[in-house]
């Protein structure tokens, strides 16, 4: 898209990222190359010295990667992103870029789980400090920064509570003390978030969720809001290595293409789901950001515009319950992972989840018997039948 109009979300999943080529492919191709021939020597040492743009190698620069790159950025309004070879390798490269021994982390409290053992159990080793805090809860943030902190880390809606934090009331309290916001928007897609907007300065995405949406891809993307910070980002990752490749780029960015529209579908199927478990008489609670009785509904409201495809909830029977319902329904997988176009059920406690400390899982509100559910884009009536058949044998 050449243009610089500014044009619909619908409009730039089709067409963000698409570049001209050579052969006026209406597709980016899949330049599956490690490495790019060089004119000759002068050429080759002009390039490496950055006085001349050009593609050397993979790692460094692809145009596949590329593609999916400003698509990323373009649907999130950032100036640049980078693509990671998973979403963990996007938090790392953020983590890795912007922090130096002695710093300070404040990280919500539900967080994919080894976004948190990241920060307690690697960054910890190098002298940088997290305190994992209800991000929910600004007085708590507020109480947890100290002067050396540098970075809040958010997910919001979180892994797999769903707890929910304001990004712009966050921002406001982080920018008069110069300290960055990230959010890992993840659950949210940049279709139903738009953290750039409410003041966050970076974003990371596990895209091997909804951006991508078909569940046969592993990979994360950093997207940068400022253009000027680019180049540190990049110069680490082509560092650390962790890059996408160019066939997953290819993959994630024909997923795009679609994403406005699977969104659409997950926020309506995953609606009447959660009417549904909420009605349900085994159910004990359920959170879903589109329900009412969702403790930070007002902040979904403000933020999200719609509830997304994500659900947890417990049976009133705990886990026993639990374990009855995700062995025996029908349709939807006993697997980790979230954001396809195929329903999921799993159980966080013992699977994405386990890895956390059982003190820190529960201080997080991640009960032993919560249930996840990622719903997908299915007939919404077999959904419903198919978690029936676990339902009733409980
Ligand atoms: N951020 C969030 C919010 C996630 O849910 C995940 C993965 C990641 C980052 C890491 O991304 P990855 O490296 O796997 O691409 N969440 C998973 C989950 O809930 N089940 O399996 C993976």
């Amino acid at each position: 898209m050449k243009s610089n109009k500014n044009y619909s979300l619908d409009t730039r999943c089709v067409h963000s990222g698409i570049e001209d080529n050579e052969v006026g492919a209406v597709v980016t191709p899949i330049y599956q190359t490690s490495t790019f021939k060089f004119k000759d020597v002068d050429h080759g040492a002009r390039l490496f010295k950055g006085e001349e743009q050009g593609y050397i190698y993979t790692r460094m620069r692809n145009p596949t990667v590329e593609a999916c790159e400003m698509a990323v950025a373009s649907l999130e309004g950032g100036a640049k992103a980078l693509g990671c070879g998973s979403g963990m390798a996007a938090t790392n490269l953020l983590l890795a870029t912007l922090l130096n021994a002695g710093d300070h982390v404040v990280c919500s409290e539900s967080v994919y789980g080894p976004t948190s053992t990241l920060l307690s159990t690697v960054y910890s080793r190098f002298g940088i400090k997290t305190s994992f805090v209800d991000t929910s809860d600004l007085e708590a943030i507020k109480n947890a920064i100290n002067d050396k902190t540098k970075l809040i880390f958010i997910e919001t809606p979180g892994n797999p509570t769903l707890v929910m934090s304001d990004i712009q009331a966050i921002a406001d309290i982080a920018k008069p003390k110069g300290i960055k916001v990230a959010v890992d928007n993840t659950f949210m897609s940049p279709i139903l978030q738009r953290p750039f907007e409410l003041g966050a300065d970076y974003i990371i995405h596990s895209m091997t969720k909804f951006l991508n949406g078909h569940g046969d891809v592993v990979a994360g993307m950093v997207v940068v809001k400022n253009e000027e910070e680019y180049p540190t980002f990049r110069k680490v990752l082509n560092h650390i290595g962790g890059v996408i490749d160019p066939f997953n780029s290819f993959l994630v960015h024909r997923g795009i293409k679609t994403l406005k529209i699977r969104m659409e579908r997950h926020n309506e199927n995953a609606m009447k789901i959660a009417e549904f478990l909420e009605n349900h008489p085994k159910v004990d609670w359920v959170r879903f950001p589109g329900l009412k009785s969702h403790p930070q509904y007002e902040i979904g409201q403000k933020q999200m515009s719609g509830p997304g495809g994500m659900i947890s909830f417990e049976l009133k029977g705990g886990l026993d319950a639990g374990k009855i319902l995700m062995n025996n329904v029908e349709v939807w997988q006993l697997a980790v992972s979230l954001g396809g176009v195929e329903s999921l059920i799993q159980h966080p406690a013992s699977m994405t989840h386990a890895i956390m400390p059982k003190e820190q899982r529960e201080k997080a509100q991640i009960t032993d018997g919560l249930v996840r559910l990622s719903v997908g884009i299915e007939d919404v009536d077999e959904l419903i039948e198919g978690l029936n058949a676990g339902l009733d044998k409980i």
